[in-house]
């Protein structure tokens, strides 16, 4: 990791994590910066706005007929699961507005890329949490290139209709900064999911003792896109 590696971190509401980068700029400057700022909260003028990122991203609950009469709950990011393709190049600086509409803390991680902590997007990592209601910006350079995806590192514990079990993920193709290696007609890009989780234990899905009592998940549906796996077709003559 390199200082250039470093990127900057937005908080809704005007907090802001500045990376080391940002900060000994910030510390370099001194007195000369914090004085006009100062002047202009007196005067009442309002913050420029900042720049509009290349991506935005809403985190919010909808719900989805993945078969005739059949309603799934999601949380979808832009209302898609999965959610917009994210197709960024390597090496190329990009911005991500994420906002938090899911009901619940939430994040999203940038799964595979070499990225500074603050901006990989797992809390684990020390990246921060967006509280329910309030907007991050993600900024940093992606690398290595590869196709991957991005989704929620909430850690749903025994919710299983949040986070990734709800639909908050998508893909993230990081395009290789000299051009594709390889040759290829078309690119298709295929999700499958499971959905409606329930705990069960072992005892209950097997008859007589098990030989240990650990939690499994089960699942009420399976799609693959938007369609559910095994439902009957409706269109004449199937
Ligand atoms: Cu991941």
């Amino acid at each position: 990791m390199t200082d250039r590696d470093f990127g900057r971190v937005r908080l809704g509401g005007g907090r802001s994590l500045p990376s080391r980068r940002t900060f000994l700029k910030t510390a370099q400057a001194g007195a000369m910066s914090l004085l006009p700022l100062q002047s202009a909260r007196r005067a009442g003028a309002q913050a420029p706005s900042p720049a509009k990122a290349d991506y935005s991203i809403r985190i919010a609950p909808n719900s989805l007929e993945i078969a005739p009469g059949k309603v799934i709950k999601r949380t979808a990011y832009n209302g898609t699961v999965p959610g917009p393709v994210l197709r960024l190049k390597e090496g190329r600086p990009v911005t991500i507005d994420v906002t938090n509409d899911s009901g619940y803390p939430n994040l999203i991680h940038w799964h595979g890329l070499m990225i500074p902590s603050l901006q990989d997007g797992a809390a684990e990592e020390g990246s921060p949490m967006i509280e329910p209601g309030k907007s991050l910006t993600y900024s940093y350079v992606p690398k290595p290139s590869r196709t991957r995806w991005y989704h929620s590192h909430a850690m749903a514990m025994t919710g299983l209709n949040k986070s990734t079990y709800s639909g908050e993920f998508g893909f993230l193709i990081v395009e290789p900064a000299a051009g594709y290696p390889g040759a290829y007609d078309r690119e298709v890009l295929l999700a499958a999911h499971h959905w409606q989780g329930h705990g069960v234990s072992l005892q209950d899905i097997k008859k007589g003792p098990p030989p240990d009592n650990g939690l499994e998940v089960m699942y009420d549906a399976a799609t693959l896109g938007d369609r559910m796996l095994g439902a009957r077709r409706t269109d004449p003559g199937a």
